[in-house]
């Protein structure tokens, strides 16, 4: 492979589209690649930690070992806040906001989802690091709030997430583009191996949890019943493939085409899924890939945040087979 591209070296291409930046957007979003490789050497372990038991325990430096989620939790705010590049962050670990020790110098605010899936850790499933980036809405860095996580997500400048699975994939847009790297162990690089992706308009696959039947709405049901009917001339049935796993779900559908639903249910009136940690950043970059996302009515990113860790329906995926399934839960069809 001649062209070996870091995703240091890309983002660093990418300092182009924001000269207003100074390179900080460069810098904060390369803590995030190295944040991500500290996360990606333990969940590869993961298995073996169980295995060896050292769950629960503590480890040979006197510490707990933690659980997964929480130790990425850990090492995420402190891999980043220790370069003082972002005033505040927000994580789906954490009630409240985190201020960053240094935060004095940071224009940025960061919003994450440390480990989605980690259930699944347990039993080798792939799961992933979620993140969405900000600029503060005020020039003060030391009076950043809440307010400047509880942006729309049309104002995210970045987006991106980390897969764990057979292969640790980091994919990321700052508005040009989605642009996907491989983590290659015997260099400890994330090399370009996904440039420009774009998803199909429409694909073979749908992606809800079936078992959740009885708490669906008539529409989603309708849908249900409409995405198995049997009709070449529509691709029909479409393939089910329901990870548990967002992330996951969401890679393969953004690669293959698809749609992943997680409709309004009777035990998640809103949708289970949080606005500002997981449907924000995917929106943002399955919109950029070509596809769309909403909440079975209106726009991810053009909702108005309320509270950091409200949730939403989320419809995202192939433009087309989201606009079905969006015309089932307005009752269209
Ligand atoms: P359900 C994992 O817990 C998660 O947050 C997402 O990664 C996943 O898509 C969803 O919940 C699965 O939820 O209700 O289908 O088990």
């Amino acid at each position: 492979m001649s062209n070996l591209i870091t995703i240091e070296r890309h983002i660093l291409e990418q300092q182009k589209y924001f000269p207003e930046a100074h390179g900080e957007l460069t810098d904060l979003l390369t803590d995030v690649a190295f944040a991500a490789k500290l996360v990606r050497r333990e969940v590869v372990r993961a298995g073996l930690v169980d295995i060896l038991g050292f769950a629960g325990s503590t480890n040979v430096q006197g510490e707990e070992v933690k659980k997964l989620d929480l130790f990425a939790n850990e090492k995420i705010i402190s891999a980043i806040g220790q370069h003082g590049r972002f005033a505040v962050m927000g994580s789906e670990e954490n009630e409240g906001i985190i201020i960053p020790p240094k935060n004095e110098t940071g224009s940025y605010a960061l919003l994450f989802d440390p480990l989605d899936g980690s259930s699944n850790i347990d039993v080798n499933v792939s799961v992933g690091t979620i993140f969405s980036i900000y600029r503060l809405k005020g020039d003060d860095p030391c009076k950043a709030s809440i307010n400047d996580c509880l942006q729309h997500g049309y104002e995210q400048v970045a987006a991106g997430y980390v897969i764990y699975g057979s292969s640790v994939v980091m994919v990321y847009t700052t508005g040009h583009g989605v642009h996907g790297f491989t983590y290659d162990p015997t260099i400890g690089e994330f090399l370009l191996s996904h440039e420009n992706i774009i998803t199909p308009k429409s694909g073979k696959y749908y992606s809800i949890n079936e078992g959740s039947f009885a708490q669906f709405n008539d529409g989603t049901k309708k849908y249900l019943d409409y995405i198995k009917e049997e009709d070449p001339a529509t691709n029909r049935p479409y393939s089910t493939r329901y990870i548990g796993s967002l992330v996951a779900d969401f890679h393969r559908n953004l690669l293959t085409g698809g749609v992943f639903v997680y409709p309004p249910t009777t035990k998640h009136l809103s949708g289970k899924l949080r606005l500002m940690y997981e449907a924000n950043p995917l929106a943002f970059i399955c919109e950029q890939a070509g596809g769309r996302a909403t909440d079975g009515r209106n726009r991810i990113l053009d909702i108005q945040p309320t509270s950091l860790h409200q949730r939403t329906p989320l419809y995202i995926g192939s433009e087309e087979d989201v606009i079905i399934a969006e015309e089932f839960e307005q009752g269209l069809r």
